[in-house]
């Protein structure tokens, strides 16, 4: 994915972040104003870091870093939201790192729990990169579910990319393989495999996800080149379980976090950031098509605290 980030993309993350940026903002002002950085007013601002979900040890790395040079001086809310932003940014920045999928066929698989947006996620992506003139095949490995393949089949109309969909209860690794033939035969840049979110238990499941990948080697020892997590926001601290559990089951190489638009919790992107060290590709918006992009650390920062770009208040 390009790092061009459009004044409509800019728009759009300001408004899918304003839950969370009403509830920091108005935080901050009601905690600062005509006030001194003291110990109760950090306490404060720590509290209202971990209730927008950055979690424990982020809040408090934050609140030390905001109170360096500060303690003990009258301080405008404002001037707080800018030390937010820039301390949030700078803790995001390691793990703002763009998806750029390399090698052709490249083959990606999409995992995350039921309804984080896996389906909706891959279809963004196709659109995304088709624009970008590359060849995008599409797996529909989430034979599971009936209604998710129909769903592929819409966002893969609208990209102009190729569907390879198994029968109705198809083994997924049979279509996966059957997928990369395909992939290979069109000699597409990139493969992307969306996979089923819930079987019975984590057993199935990652008895599933282990025998895509195994069939998958079959005719690319190499594959797949990333495995990409999809997260719902809403979930809040959930999504630090979710990332455990499927980290045992694959090997993940990145996340994407969806649904930043429907909560007032968006600081989870920076407690993700902060505990497993894994890239955040790119984050959700919205369920249009434009509503998903690369994950920038200063854009975020900024909106997650109520500030715009150039500096205003938002
Ligand atoms: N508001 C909002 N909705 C989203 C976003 N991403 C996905 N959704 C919606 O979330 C719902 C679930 O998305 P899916 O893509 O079907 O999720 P999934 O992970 O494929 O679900 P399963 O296939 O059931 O495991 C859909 O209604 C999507 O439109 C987002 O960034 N913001
Ligand atoms: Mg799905």
């Amino acid at each position: 994915m390009t790092e061009e980030a459009p004044v409509g993309w800019l728009a759009r993350l300001r408004q899918g972040l304003s839950k969370s940026s009403s509830r920091i903002s108005e935080g901050v002002t009601a905690i600062f104003t005509k006030k001194k950085l003291d110990a109760e007013t950090l306490d404060e601002l720590e509290e209202l870091l971990i209730a927008a979900d950055l979690g424990l040890e982020a809040s408090a790395a934050v609140r030390e870093a905001v109170a360096r040079g500060r303690f003990d001086k009258e301080i405008a809310p404002e001037e707080i939201r800018e030390a937010l932003a820039q301390e949030i940014a700078a803790m995001l920045a390691p793990s703002a790192t763009s998806w750029q999928p390399e090698g052709a066929p490249h083959v990606a698989m999409i995992v995350g729990v039921n309804g984080n947006g896996k389906t909706t996620t891959v279809g963004k992506l196709a659109n995304r990169l088709s624009r970008e003139g590359k060849k995008v095949v599409i797996c529909a490995a989430d034979t599971f579910r009936a209604a998710a393949v129909e769903q592929l089949a819409i966002w893969a109309g609208r990209a102009g990319c190729t569907l390879i969909r198994g029968d109705d209860k198809a083994d997924p690794a049979s279509v996966a393989y059957k997928a990369l033939e395909e992939a290979r035969v069109q000699g597409a840049d990139v493969l992307l495999l969306d996979t089923a979110g819930r079987l019975q238990n984590q057993k199935n499941l990652m008895e599933e996800l282990a025998k895509i990948i195994r069939v998958l080697r079959k005719l690319d020892p190499s594959a797949p080149h990333s495995v990409l997590q999809v997260l719902d926001a809403t979930t809040g601290q959930n999504a630090h379980s979710q990332v455990a559990a499927f980290k045992e089951m694959v090997d993940v190489t990145g996340l994407i976090v969806t649904k930043l638009d429907g909560t007032a919790k968006a600081g989870v992107v920076v407690a993700l950031a902060k505990k497993f060290g894994l890239p955040v590709h790119a984050i959700g918006v919205g369920e249009g098509v434009e509503d998903l992009r690369a994950f920038d650390a200063h854009d975020f920062a900024r909106n997650l605290v109520g500030l715009e770009r150039t500096g205003a208040i938002a």
